[in-house]
């Protein structure tokens, strides 16, 4: 454990001291986490460059998802119906890709402003520094990729639908939750719980557990997924890439190598995940999974993807 606590070589490496704390913090109960903190304590960059990517001081940190395969419920014939209704779909991921492990946060999107390459925000992105950026359009998040892939010389951009479901899934279920067992979902993300009923009471339901965040929090703060991503579950919802396909009857349309899903209408895209005012009793349809790519919200950012030259 001495070792464990050695954080330097890690920040020389661009890990964060923050995001360290958290992983060292979850370390012994998750191997991918464990693989990581080893490599981080030996200052071996090309070990940990396997696992973790961070191509600037103000890039996010970015951890490799393999190639693998993922089944994709697929609604039937519109988007109106519901997620649980529907076909599986195979989707094939012939490449590995690397995504962010935390949302972007304001610290990291202030950097943008700073650069010159994003907007600013309705709110002070230099307050809050470890929060996830939110109230950000689909196409305020494109500008921040453009800049980060201007800025590194990689193609940044945003996940396509089939990407985040893999990488948030990290092998547990298809549900919403990932079939987490309601009592234990505070464990893994900040969603609408019973701290937040208790603070905010906006009489709504809220699941059987109690997080305690009452609304957004900083990122990084629950277990996170096999693959070492946090806050898939919980927090801020998180932009796609693919437009609003209504798909045919037979779910052909589909890509099924990973690739959005541009058929449809494209002033709508996708978003993904649940966010801190997430609830069981509203479960999303299908419609409610895409958005208007102009609108803004409290609790939606996003998560980079980073293609693998
Ligand atoms: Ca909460
Ligand atoms: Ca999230």
């Amino acid at each position: 454990m001495r070792r464990i606590l050695d954080l330097e070589s890690c920040e020389s490496f661009g890990i964060k001291r923050f995001h360290l704390l958290n992983m060292i913090k979850r370390v012994i109960s998750n191997p991918v986490l464990c693989m990581l903190t080893v490599a981080c304590i030996n200052n071996n960059v090309n070990a940990a460059s396997d696992q973790i990517i961070q191509d600037c001081d103000d890039c996010p940190s970015l951890v490799i998802i393999p190639a693998g395969e993922i089944d994709i419920r697929v609604p039937p014939g519109v988007i109106g119906r519901a997620h649980n209704a529907g076909w599986y779909t195979r989707v094939s991921f012939a490449r590995a890709y690397a995504i962010g492990v935390f949302e972007v946060t304001n610290e990291q999107w202030h950097a943008c402003i700073i650069a010159g390459g994003c907007d600013q925000l309705d709110y002070d992105t230099t307050l809050n520094q470890q929060y996830p950026a939110t109230k950000i359009s689909w196409q305020q998040a494109r500008k921040y990729n453009q800049w980060l892939s201007k800025k590194t010389g990689y193609n940044y951009r945003l996940p396509s639908n089939t990407e985040w479901e893999y990488a948030a899934r990290a092998g547990r279920g298809m549900n919403r939750y990932f079939n987490v067992l309601p009592q234990d979902i505070c464990d893994l993300g900040n969603v609408y719980d019973q701290t937040a009923e208790r603070i905010l009471a906006y009489n709504l339901d809220t699941l059987p557990c109690d997080d305690g965040k009452v609304s957004l929090a900083p990122v990084g703060e629950f277990e996170p997924n096999a693959f070492g991503l946090y806050d898939t579950i919980g927090n801020a919802f998180e932009w796609t890439e693919d437009c609003a396909s209504p798909g045919n009857f037979d779910a052909s349309g589909l890509p099924t190598n990973g690739d959005p899903w541009f058929v449809g209408d494209c002033s709508l895209r996708g978003y993904r995940g649940s966010s801190w005012l997430t609830n069981e009793s509203t479960y999303l349809i299908e419609s409610d999974r895409f958005r208007d790519l102009t609108s803004s919200e409290e609790d939606l950012g996003f998560r980079v993807v980073r293609d693998i030259p």
